[in-house]
């Protein structure tokens, strides 16, 4: 079943197909990163982490030459106002389970973008695992005005 699995997998990749990307230990699927208007400095990316060890791992940076800076943010209520803050320490993928970097939680950060970012285009963004690992998704960039939690996260100071 494993075999068959990787098999489809380079498959897919040699058709220049990633939805699903696959490191040692993790597997990355869903990965998109908001389309922004031209003049803006900064979006965002998402992407759910599959760890298929049976030890917890840390998702400890990300990279992309797409911007200046990347960062790992998450999201938290304080009072009414939804406020983003610089993850510390990493997020954590427990053994054998999942997280999901999504609107209005976890996200990757691109701060001081360097080229525009429009619905159709695609970037590169390179996942680094406190275990050595590392994983290079294809992230497409995609038009999320029309999801509804994004709101909250559109509406916020970058
Ligand atoms: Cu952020």
């Amino acid at each position: 079943m494993q075999l068959i699995k990787k098999l489809a997998l380079a498959t897919a990749m040699v058709a220049g197909f990633s939805a699903t990307t696959q490191a040692a230990n993790v597997e990355i699927s869903k990965p998109m990163a908001r389309a922004v208007p031209a003049v803006s400095t900064n979006s965002a990316a998402f992407l759910t982490i599959d760890n298929k060890e049976n030890k917890n791992i840390t998702l400890i940076a990300a990279e992309s030459d797409v911007a200046a800076r990347v960062e790992l943010h998450g999201h938290k209520m304080e009072g009414e106002m939804m406020r983003m803050f610089k993850v510390e320490g990493g997020i954590p993928v427990p053994a054998n389970g999942q997280v999901k970097l999504q609107s209005g939680g976890y996200h990757v950060m691109m701060m001081g973008l360097k080229r525009s970012m429009k619905a159709g285009d695609q970037v590169d963004i390179t996942l680094r695992f406190s275990d050595g690992d590392t994983a290079t998704v294809k992230v497409p960039v995609m038009d999320m005005r029309n999801q509804k939690k994004d709101m909250a996260h559109s509406a916020m100071k970058h």
